[in-house]
């Protein structure tokens, strides 16, 4: 099985490739709302603007509006809790929930410029800060009183500009190493397989500029990829480097009670500075996820988790009839939408996310996970997929599909085979988690089937 392989494309024809992506999307990018296209009504009623929130920025950055009556109608896209503050004019919403919309009433506004942020800690130092400026000047930002769709911008044409400026950025190389590679073991006298988890705090580029301070294994999203067989006598030595406590819990795997993960009942938090080890004799295949737990709700979706595979993964024998026969290709996408981490493909957020690549005729296995908060319907627009296990059991009888929901904690393994060449757009079907203001985000890659 080769998990990394990019050696059937040159980076030439990657590049023609990924030129060739946009071609395939053009129709998925219809999908986007661009409304009537009405013009803005004229009145004696507020001006209207609307404003979106979303990890991590403010659009429009820049709203502008004439003096007189104004409402902001902001509306969370992200998926993360944000809010919109004035300080200057002391207006403020609540604290909005993804997809929750607040008008904010900001009375008569006379010229003037002021800053704008949301005041969730850390948010505004990863982008969410703007300004609001008052003046005679300009036409007020984007919609007014009704909606043109178009995101803040001036007219669809620049709209257009900025999704594809965004578009073609794909794919783009973030600073540091890959996530989910596979861990060697060191193997012990008696044959234990020991593998090294350190927890640590990194700074993480999720997609280009956008830098957060992820807590990790071993330094990346998601850590490192651990694998061994039915049988194995396997260790797992996890030294706490992070400033508050932690536990691993081996999610989907047969362990002895006091190796669970739960503290405080199976064991004590690891305190910062300790090390703690679990070690048992694997007894069942599994397809597996170790993960943080303690503080989870924070510590998973900033970055603590990664792959656990036990044994390999057969292909049904139906599947082989229909000539599935070997595994050229096997692939790990762990799922999130939360944390500073945010919508992700493998601790990455298109247009960071990685491009895949098969040959015609090629069967790549893929084990989607969901370590996020919300369930991810993942859509590969060709080839049709074969669900062959839920949860590393395997299925009596395989389910065709080509969209997938996968549900928090959820891990479906799934087989494509490439029958058609092009470059295919891969994501979530959720088209929030994939789409925003300036094209696409998020929970978006591509897989490029070659001759
Ligand atoms: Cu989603």
């Amino acid at each position: 099985m080769n998990r990394d392989d990019r050696s059937v494309l040159t980076w030439g024809s990657f590049g023609v490739a990924v030129a060739a992506l946009f071609v395939a999307i053009a129709s998925w990018t219809g999908l986007t709302d661009t409304g009537s296209g009405d013009a803005p009504s004229e009145g004696s009623g507020p001006t209207v603007v609307d404003v979106q929130l979303s990890e991590f920025a403010i659009t429009p950055a820049a709203i502008v509006v004439p003096p007189g009556p104004v409402q902001l109608r902001v509306t969370n896209i992200g998926s993360m809790v944000h809010n919109f503050s004035i300080p200057g004019l002391s207006k403020k919403t609540a604290d909005l929930l993804a997809g929750e919309s607040e008008t904010l009433d900001l009375g008569i506004l006379s010229e003037g410029a002021m800053d704008v942020l949301c005041e969730i800690a850390g948010h505004a130092g990863s982008g969410m800060v703007g300004t609001l400026t008052v003046t005679s000047g300009a036409a007020p930002s984007g919609s007014a009183a009704g909606g043109d769709g178009l995101h803040g911008y001036a007219n669809w044409q620049e709209m257009d500009q900025a999704m594809e400026v965004r578009a073609k950025a794909y794919p783009a190389a973030t600073m540091g190493d890959k996530g989910g590679r596979i861990l060697e073991p060191t193997v012990l006298a008696d044959g234990t397989k020991q593998f090294e988890l350190v927890a640590k705090e990194v700074d993480w580029e999720v997609e280009p500029g956008k830098i957060v301070t992820a807590k990790t294994y071993n330094g990346v999203v998601p850590g490192p990829e651990i694998r061994v067989n039915v049988g194995d006598k396997v260790r797992i030595v996890v030294t706490n480097e992070l400033t508050e406590s932690t536990s691993v819990h081996f999610h989907g795997i047969r362990v002895p009670n006091r190796y669970d993960g739960v503290d405080p009942y199976t064991q004590m938090p690891i305190m910062p500075g300790e090390t703690f080890v679990y070690e048992w004799t694997t007894v069942e295949a599994a397809v597996g996820i170790y993960h943080s737990h303690h503080d989870a709700q924070i510590q998973i979706p900033d970055g603590m988790f990664g792959s656990f595979m036990v044994g390999e993964m057969p292909i049904p024998d139906v599947l082989k009839e229909k000539g599935y026969t070997q595994v050229d290709k096997e692939v790990t996408m762990v799922l999130n939408d939360a944390g500073v981490i945010g919508l992700s493909l493998n601790g990455k957020s298109f247009p960071a996310t990685e491009a895949y690549t098969m040959r015609l005729g090629q069967v790549m296995m893929v084990h989607y996970q969901n370590e996020g908060l919300q369930g991810h319907p993942m859509h590969l627009h060709q080839p049709v997929g074969w669900i062959i296990a839920k949860d590393g059991v395997p299925l009596l009888t395989p389910q065709p599909a080509d969209t997938i929901w996968v549900s928090p904690g959820e891990r479906y393994t799934v087989l494509y085979k490439a029958v058609d060449t092009g470059v295919w757009a891969w994501h979530c079907h959720i088209l929030s988690h994939a789409e925003g203001p300036n094209g696409m985000f998020g929970m978006v890659s591509a897989l490029i089937v070659t001759p």
